[in-house]
């Protein structure tokens, strides 16, 4: 299938491909997601399309021996086995049933299961969801997509007893066809199984310092489309006009990818920005399309302003609406630059979970939650550690002016040397960057954090960073590294990924991990490369509420004492190419590694917020400082 539409889509652009280099970042696009993409094409802006929701109360079943699944010799169930789980269970009197679905074993779709009942708290393993839905209007001339924003970390799904898909990866968005002949009308039968054991080959490894949160984490859809639809688009500034020159003149060039399911022959495309008075259509020949155009009079995305265009794309009689945001980031030897003009990072880290409820954040409720203390904080960027976040919160961050660093979780110490490792790891990439491609926000993508330097991980890394600028050349790629050598004060960075990367961005603990404050009174910085530094993270625990001198750790006034002595750093001993921080973290988060009975209790207790979501010392140094610096 793949090597097919790949040779339709040579022999129908031989020509122009020779013609315009554009078409070459197309094809590298289509041809690597083809190449290791095992699940169907990823549909972008859900939120755009006609969809039903599936999102609301399912049923469970615990099922830590996989007994839905495996008969007793462990041998995978066949797929019309009586007793394997994705089966409607027998009604018949004399059947011998030992499994069900009902409302008693009830959890709420989307959400983590171990928030949701004690049974769950700290559970990993299999769990089955299901549910039953109806399609008012099935139509035979209508595609049916499930799509779901996130299952950790394995999900099986099943409809009517039929398996239509797997998919691995418990931070990005994924979707099945569901064949027509499965569906009807009333009283679908909806199946998954949701595996999040942790293992050594997977993404992120066994060993992380987060909570594994299980299950059906995001929200559930079907998307409803024409046979053939657009699939992916994405529309941004032209990356490679001068900026300064386009402002200037008051001419801005908009590039535009579209993707379509399938093959067509000179069929119309409609692109519609109504604000700036653009009605294009397009004719397409294969399944995709790229192109330019001009625009005069554009506001420029930027944190000050985060101005969103209405624009839609009508196809097939469907009509795909989004809001979507231009701006240019790029490096300049040592300096980030947004639209032009130098940019300093005022971020923070933070994770996905919603600390004062125990348990994953899902909703645009809970990214509204998040982001006023982001604001509060004068912060004008947020690194979503160490994972892709939910689609509501780039959603948000494109409303709000606040910029992204968004990362795969590549994290600490994974299989470097496995093959299938990196396959997963490019996956888990090209489903982040293909959900986000058209969110202004994001202006980092990150491949990684913490991970050991040797050979190995650096082919690995710097293979997946290379990846990630051919996937996008309109963002910034880094990595969070970590300090290798010190020259008595003097703290070098020279890890070889520095070569791939963008943005040189470092975890440092200068006084936590690493001696006590006053230590960064006397640290400089030595960097090898020619490139903007990043402080991608910082940070000391304290518990809310405990007051003592600031001698004594865990105490609001030794984080304090700590994020005093960072600033003074950051002000006096920084190299001239210190371009921002966004130092760990906003909130306290759970992390079963954090086990002092007194102090931590299962929580990593970094945040400059405590988890009944009080606001500590530190979280006034930080704002002050943020606020005394003028972009
Ligand atoms: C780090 C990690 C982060 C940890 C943090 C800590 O360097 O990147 O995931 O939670 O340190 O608190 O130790």
């Amino acid at each position: 299938m793949f090597k097919k539409n790949l040779s339709v889509f040579l022999s129908m652009y031989k020509n122009r491909i020779l013609k315009h280099s554009r078409f070459w970042l197309s094809l590298f696009l289509f041809a690597s997601f083809y190449s290791i993409h095992a699940q169907e094409n990823l549909i972008v802006n859900t939120f755009g399309r006609e969809t039903i929701s599936l999102n609301g109360t399912w049923h469970y079943i615990i099922d830590p021996y996989g007994t839905g699944f495996y008969d007793y010799r462990y041998k995978e169930k066949s797929e019309d086995d009586k007793s394997a789980y994705w089966n409607v269970p027998e009604t018949k009197k004399s059947s011998l049933v030992e499994y069900g679905y009902n409302d008693t074993y009830s959890i709420k779709v989307p959400g983590d299961w171990n928030s949701q009942d004690k049974i769950f708290q700290y559970y990993e393993g299999i769990v089955w969801y299901q549910r039953d839905f109806d399609i008012a209007d099935l139509k035979n001339n209508k595609n049916y997509f499930i799509y779901f924003g996130a299952v950790n970390y394995v999900a099986d799904v099943y409809i009517n007893g039929k398996k239509i898909g797997s998919h691995k990866g418990g931070f990005t968005p994924f979707n099945f066809e569901v064949p027509k002949e499965l569906l009807k009308e009333k009283n679908n039968f909806l199946v998954v199984k949701v595996d999040n054991t942790r293992h050594h080959d997977e993404i992120p490894t066994v060993n992380t310092d987060w909570w594994n949160y299980g299950g059906i984490t995001r929200d559930v859809k079907l998307v409803v489309t024409p046979d053939v639809f657009i699939e992916q688009y994405g529309l941004h500034l032209d990356h490679d006009q001068d900026i300064l020159l386009a402002k200037k003149n008051n001419k801005f060039k908009i590039s535009g990818i579209i993707k379509l399911n399938k093959t067509v022959s000179q069929s119309k495309i409609n692109l519609e920005i109504p604000e700036l008075k653009i009605t294009k259509e397009y004719s397409i020949d294969g399944d995709s399309l790229s192109f330019n155009l001009t625009s005069k009079k554009l506001k420029l995305w930027s944190p000050e302003n985060p101005k969103l265009y209405n624009i839609s794309l009508s196809y097939n009689g469907e009509k795909i609406t989004d809001k979507i945001g231009f701006r240019k980031i790029e490096t300049s030897g040592k300096t980030i630059l947004l639209n032009g003009k130098p940019l300093f990072l005022k971020g923070i880290c933070l994770h996905e979970e919603i600390a004062e409820d125990i348990r994953r954040a899902y909703s645009k409720k809970d990214a509204e939650h998040l982001f006023r203390w982001v604001k509060d904080l004068n912060a004008n960027m947020v690194r979503l550690a160490h994972y892709p976040h939910n689609e509501y919160m780039t959603r948000l961050a494109d409303s709000l002016g606040i910029l992204v660093w968004s990362e795969i979780p590549v994290y600490w110490t994974i299989q470097f040397e496995n093959k299938t490792v990196l396959d997963k790891a490019n996956n888990q990439l090209k489903e982040m960057i293909y959900r986000d491609q058209n969110r202004a926000s994001v202006i980092i993508w990150s491949v990684g954090n913490e991970t050991p330097v040797n050979e190995t991980r650096t082919e690995f890394m710097s293979t997946l960073a290379i990846k990630a600028k051919k996937l996008d050349n309109t963002r910034l790629i880094s990595a969070a590294l970590q300090v290798q050598h010190t020259k008595g004060d003097v703290y070098l960075v020279d890890d070889p990924l520095g070569e791939y990367v963008d943005i040189v961005s470092i975890n440092e603990y200068i006084g936590w991990y690493d001696g006590l404050p006053e230590k960064a009174n006397t640290t400089s910085w030595e960097i090898k490369y020619n490139k903007p530094l990043f402080f991608s993270e910082t940070g000391a625990g304290a518990k809310g509420g405990f007051h003592a001198d600031k001698e004594t750790r865990w105490s609001e006034e030794f984080q304090e004492w700590y994020y005093k002595s960072q600033i003074e750093m950051f002000k006096n001993n920084m190299p001239e190419n210190y371009s921002g921080l966004s130092p760990w973290i906003l909130v306290d988060f759970r992390s079963p590694r954090r086990n002092n009975p007194e102090t931590q209790e299962g929580w990593n207790r970094k945040g400059l917020i405590d988890n009944n979501g009080v606001k500590k010392k530190a979280f006034y140094i930080l704002k002050a400082y943020y606020d005394s610096i003028k972009n």
